[in-house]
This record gives C-alpha cells, sequence and structure tokens, in this order.
C-alpha cells in the first residue's frame, strides 16, 4: 500500500506495553486518514459511557496518506478522544511537526490508552517508543516543557503536549506544539492529562513510499509556487486571518458582550489594521507558504499570537479594548493550554451572570486584571469561580440556574466561535450541525448570507453547508492538511486529487472524496447518538435561546433576531439531504449505502432508526 505506512502504534500507559499493529487495506481506504482513522478508532474501541477523563477513553493522534509530504501546508495532525466537554466526539487539527516525525517513524495513526501512575511522556523513536518519567516537566507552561524537551532531544523532533489547563482537567484543555499552535477545543488536552500524559515526542528516520515519488516532488514544487503567485496573497501575508475581523464588525457578526451584539464600539481598536501596526513577527506550521500566525509585543512586552477567533473571544465578547491586553490573555491561554474560545465564551458568561447579579463575584466587561487573575485560577482551579468556568458553559450554566442556559452561549457543550448569528441563519445552522459542538471549522456561510439574504432562510444556505462539510471538515480533515490555502488565496482543490494520486497511486476524483466525507459525517452522528443513549432529538442541534429571543440593539441589523420556524425548516433540510431522519439520526438506507452497516446493530441497541 503506497502512501500509507500501513501501521498504528498502540501505548497502553497502564502497563506501558507498546504494540505496532499492521492495518487491513480497507481501513485506508474507506476512512483515509486525520478525522477518518480517529473516528473509526473511538467507535470501535471506547464503548459507550465511558467517561471521557477515565483511562477507558482513548486520546489518538492520526496522519493522512500525505502528511509531511513535500507540498504545501500538510504540517499538520488531528488530535481526538472521546470529549470531557461534551461528552461527544471530539478532535482538532493542529500544526505540529509531530505529524510527519510520526510518520517517518512509520506510523499513521498513534491511539494512546490507559492510565499513567505517576506523569509521563511518550518517546516515539521508529520501532523504539518508550513512556518516560515527566516529572521535571509536570506543572511547567506549554513553552516551557517544549523547550526543556527540545533541549533533551534535539531541535528536530515533533512535540505534542499540555499546558498546566490539562494537567487540572480544564474542559476545555488544548493540545499544544510549535509554542503556537493549539488543537483539540474539545478538551483533547485534559483528555491527556487525565492520562497523566504531559507529551508525546516523535522523531523518525525513514520516508513513505509513493506510487511515482518523481511526480509527487514536480507537484510539490509547482504547488508552492502556485500559491505564493497567487492575487491574494501579498494581503493575506499582511494579516492572515485578522482580515476579518474588519468585515465582521461591518456586517455585524463580532461577538460582543457574550454575543449580545455583532458589533463593537471599540472595534477599531482590536482591528487587523491595528495588528498589522504593532507586528513583530509571523509564525505559522511546518510546510506552510502563508504563515498566519501574526505576533505582536503583549502588554507585558512578550510575544503573543493573534488570531482572529482569539481576538473576536477574548477582545470584544469580553468587552476588552485594548489589542496589547488582548495578546497578554492570549498568551496565557497559548502558556496554560486553554482554548481561547471557550475561555472567553465562559469569562463573557460570567460577566454577564456578574452584572445580573447572579454571580457572587463580581467581574465586570473589560476588567483587564480580574481576567488576567481568573485565567490563572481556571488553568488550576483555583477557587470557586475559577474552578466552576474550568467546567465551561453548558455545566456552569446548569450549576447557576435561573435561565442563565438562554445566554450560555454553546451547541452541544462546545463554545460558540467567533461569529455572532442574530442575523444569520444559515451559519447558525452550521454552528448547530458541526461534528463537534460550535465550531466554525467545517462550513462558514456569512458570505453565501450576505450575497441571498442575510435574514432569509433559503435552502441554498444549507445546499453551501454541506458543500463545505464535505471540504472543510472531509478532504482536508481526512487528508489533514491546512485549509487555508484553499480558503483564503483560491489554491485549486483539483490539486489534492493529483497529490493524492502521486502519493497513493490511487485515481480517486473530488466526488470520491464527497462519498468518503458522508459517510464519516454519518458514522461521527451516530458516535454522538449512541453516547446519548436514545435521548437524542432535534435540540441537540439548536442554537442558545438569545439569538431567538434577544434581538441586535445596535447596528444597521438592529432588532434583528433569529426566527424559531425558520430554523426549524433549514435543519430539516438539512436532515434530508444528508439522509438522516427528522430527529437528525442516520436512516438504516443511509448507513448501508454509505458502507456503515456494521454499525447498525449497535446503534439500535439505542434507538429505533427509520
Ligand atoms: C482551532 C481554534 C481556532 S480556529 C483558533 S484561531 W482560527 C483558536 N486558536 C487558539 C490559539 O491560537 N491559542 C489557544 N490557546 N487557543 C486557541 N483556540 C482556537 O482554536 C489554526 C489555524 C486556524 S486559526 C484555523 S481557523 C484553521 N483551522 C483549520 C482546521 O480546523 N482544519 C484544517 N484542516 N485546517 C485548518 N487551518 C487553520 O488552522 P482546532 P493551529 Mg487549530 C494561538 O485546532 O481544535 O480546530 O482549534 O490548529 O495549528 O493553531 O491552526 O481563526
Ligand atoms: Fe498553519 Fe496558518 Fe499555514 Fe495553515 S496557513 S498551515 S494554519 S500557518
Amino acid at each position: 500500500m503506497k502512501g500509507w505506512t500501513g501501521q498504528l502504534l498502540r501505548v497502553n500507559l497502564s502497563n506501558k506495553d507498546v504494540t505496532t499493529e499492521k492495518y487491513p487495506k480497507e481501513f485506508a481506504l474507506q476512512f483515509v486518514g486525520g478525522r477518518g482513522f480517529a473516528a473509526k478508532i473511538l467507535w470501535d474501541e471506547v464503548p459507550k459511557g465511558t467517561n471521557p477523563l477515565s483511562p477507558g477513553n482513548k486520546f489518538i493522534a492520526a496522519v493522512g496518506p500525505l502528511s509531511g509530504l513535500a507540498m504545501p501546508n500538510v504540517g499538520k495532525v488531528v488530535v481526538a478522544a472521546k470529549s470531557p466537554l461534551t461528552g461527544g466526539y471530539g478532535d482538532g487539527n493542529l500544526g505540529s511537526h509531530f505529524g510527519s516525525q510520526l510518520r517517518r517513524a512509520g506510523y499513521d495513526v498513534l491511539v494512546v490508552e490507559g492510565k499513567a501512575e505517576t506523569p509521563s511522556y511518550v518517546l516515539i523513536q521508529d520501532s523504539e517508543v518508550n513512556v518516560l518519567e515527566a516529572d521535571h516537566l509536570w506543572g511547567k507552561g506549554a513553552f516551557e516543557a517544549e523547550q526543556k524537551l527540545e533541549e533533551t532531544h534535539g531541535k528536530s523532533i515533533g512535540t505534542l503536549m499540555i499546558g498546566q489547563g490539562g494537567e487540572h482537567l480544564v474542559k476545555y484543555a488544548t493540545v499544544r506544539s510549535m509554542m503556537g499552535r493549539s488543537g483539540g477545543r474539545p478538551g483533547m488536552g485534559a483528555v491527556m492529562g487525565s492520562k497523566n500524559l504531559k507529551a508525546l515526542v516523535a522523531k523518525g528516520s525513514s520516508t513513505p513510499e509513493l506510487a511515482s515519488p518523481e511526480a509527487f516532488r514536480q507537484l510539490g514544487r509547482d504547488g508552492f509556487k502556485d500559491i505564493r503567485e497567487k492575487p491574494g496573497y501579498d494581503e493575506w501575508m499582511t494579516q492572515g486571518t485578522m482580515l476579518i475581523h474588519a468585515w465582521c464588525q461591518e456586517y455585524s457578526v463580532l461577538p460582543s458582550y457574550n454575543f449580545r451584539e455583532g458589533q463593537f464600539e471599540h472595534a477599531e481598536a482590536l482591528s487587523g489594521g491595528t495588528m498589522e501596526k504593532l507586528k513583530e513577527k509571523t509564525r505559522g506550521c511546518p510546510s506552510c507558504t502563508m504563515q498566519c500566525g501574526h505576533c505582536i509585543k503583549d502588554s507585558e512586552g512578550l510575544s503573543a499570537e493573534l488570531d482572529y477567533e482569539n481576538v473576536a473571544l477574548l477582545g470584544s465578547n469580553i468587552g476588552m479594548r485594548d489589542l496589547r491586553e488582548v495578546a497578554t490573555l492570549n498568551r496565557l491561554a497559548d502558556e496554560y493550554g486553554l482554548d481561547t474560545i471557550s475561555l472567553g465564551n465562559t469569562i463573557g458568561f460570567a460577566m454577564e451572570a456578574s452584572e445580573k447579579g447572579i454571580l457572587d463575584e463580581k467581574l465586570d466587561w473589560g476588567d483587564f486584571h480580574a481576567t488576567r487573575k481568573l485565567i490563572t485560577d481556571i488553568a488550576f482551579r483555583a477557587d470557586n469561580l475559577g474552578n466552576m468556568l474550568a467546567d465551561g458553559t453548558q455545566i456552569m450554566a446548569k450549576q447557576l440556574g435561573k435561565s442563565t442556559q438562554n445566554f450560555a452561549m454553546q451547541i452541544k457543550g462546545l463554545e460558540i466561535s467567533g461569529y455572532d448569528c442574530h442575523a444569520a441563519p444559515g451559519m447558525a445552522l452550521a454552528f448547530g450541525v458541526c461534528s463537534i459542538g460550535a465550531h466554525h471549522k467545517e462550513s462558514w456561510v456569512i458570505t453565501h448570507e450576505v450575497d441571498v439574504g442575510r435574514e432569509t432562510y433559503d435552502e441554498s444556505k444549507v445546499d453551501k453547508i454541506i458543500e463545505l462539510q464535505r471540504i472543510r471538515g472531509g478532504l482536508f480533515e481526512q487528508l489533514v492538511g491546512c485549509r487555508f490555502p484553499w480558503i483564503e488565496v483560491g489554491f485549486d482543490l483539483e490539486w489534492y486529487p493529483k497529490y493524492f494520486a502521486a502519493a497513493t497511486g490511487l485515481k480517486w476524483t473530488l466526488d470520491d472524496f464527497w462519498v468518503l466525507s458522508d459517510r464519516i459525517y454519518s458514522l461521527v452522528r451516530s458516535y454522538w447518538v449512541r453516547e446519548f443513549d436514545g435521548e437524542w432529538d432535534r435540540s441537540m442541534d439548536y442554537p442558545p435561546a438569545r439569538w431567538f429571543t434577544e434581538p441586535l440593539s445596535v447596528g444597521p441589523l438592529s432588532g434583528t433576531k433569529l426566527e424559531k420556524e425558520g430554523y426549524e425548516k433549514l435543519l430539516s433540510w438539512y436532515y434530508q439531504k444528508r439522509g438522516w431522519d427528522e430527529r437528525g439520526i442516520p436512516t438504516k438506507k443511509r448507513l448501508k449505502e454509505q458502507d456503515l452497516e456494521w454499525i447498525i446493530p449497535e446503534l439500535e441497541k439505542v434507538t429505533k432508526l427509520s
């Protein structure tokens, strides 16, 4: 089998057993890599009802057949597990040398199971794999821990690690790499922490065998050149994802004051233009020609990275007005390994609850010093409020009661990323049906909504969501490449089947990738349904009440809110087009068509299938 290594590495931390497994060809053909591999393994190996923070959960790092090869933007790795934040399927896709080194060591997937007795890290050097003690790393932030590992093992290693947030089982702790990359929003870092696993280190010495190495080399060179020559390339390099900040303000989707509003009165101070003036350097993932991590000196004089999501959630969403202070909050989140999106949401939620007198603690909008302290308290679960926020908004709202659920801005337990949807019903649905909870990674349809009408409940919005899910949530998550070359500078999707053919020898078309993608969507959806024990219904795909009940009160779209009837219509179309029933559960017919017949008996144990 060319392209893939054909091997899975399994490390059991409880007894330090290490096994190498040759996986069947069908596994590669049916699931390809990344999210596909992870979803299949989690379905098979993590029984329904497993506590996500128990030794029974499995931490998976998976790459695809293009990972680490000489082509643009494939220096990423998917990290996945049952999520402690949502109780459902969780994953993230982060830049790291770990993926390419894992492949060079001879594996496409790593499965970590059990729990180490004491703080540990795993060192993978080709077939030599050891569980080592990590007392000297435990308690350290992600930056320092990574530095120490490089001092011990050299700079050419690939690492995945956690900060103190993961150690203290903060439910939205992420996995960190390369000082700046962060992934696995739904608590993949907490899963590592629950296993006493501080870090994973890989270093390999072989290269995967390709079907047409010379053709691949040429395609790789051509791809890099094509990206650099794209008309949008120079503009992208100025601000990266921060380019969208001003646009979001203009179109009233910039989350402000815990998603009460879509515009912020101090937006300019936090904009991409402001960042550009302060920019000191750029950083990013391996094999990237268009690095998007822009760094400025923060309010404490240290270098900190800013991305749009971070600035939206740790900026306007909590009333901050100074970009350098936002950068400091962002740097702390990076050091502790906390997801900035969930962090900004939980803090915004707490600020609103404090304002309404529901929380005893006083926490004002835009109070930098209190927020700075609170982030440390969350990472260490240091006091009552920090401990409460460390569990995320859904649990916190359940504890506080008093209708706080209405302004707990989450779906399926995952906090909403940086786009307010009072006036974007299609985007609200995109959040509602995302595979991991409310994340924008799979479909982002606001520009389409601007074209066809912001407040309409138009069938084309559903078609757009599925089209984008197939590309963003499918192609890029299975091949494990960055989607930005395609989205941001227009790198043609047709490059990917060519790379795939040169690596594997398989002549797949993009349509073949859509079939694959739809299969993984049904599998992931089935995973959720199985976990929620037959209680699953369409309310799981619903955005928070705030967007339906409290209209925007500032900006040109003032007075706008979502309509329940319209949302219901969009949801029904979505289910029909996916071949799922009115509860959002795949039908037997659909599962059979998608070669997922084998999951039917298990699914039927929890619910009656249509
Ligand atoms: C992603 C999520 C995002 S999405 C952002 S900013 W974005 C936040 N970044 C964080 C951060 O930084 N520090 C931190 N402590 N927490 C953070 N949480 C948030 O995490 C990221 C880029 C970005 S930047 C995006 S959109 C794209 N996402 C991709 C994706 O999901 N799939 C894919 N195939 N390609 C993608 N390319 C882009 O990658 P999660 P990264 Mg990320 C400082 O992982 O779990 O999806 O969370 O991994 O290497 O940092 O790249 O405006
Ligand atoms: Fe990483 Fe950004 Fe480059 Fe994508 S564009 S590979 S996220 S640095």
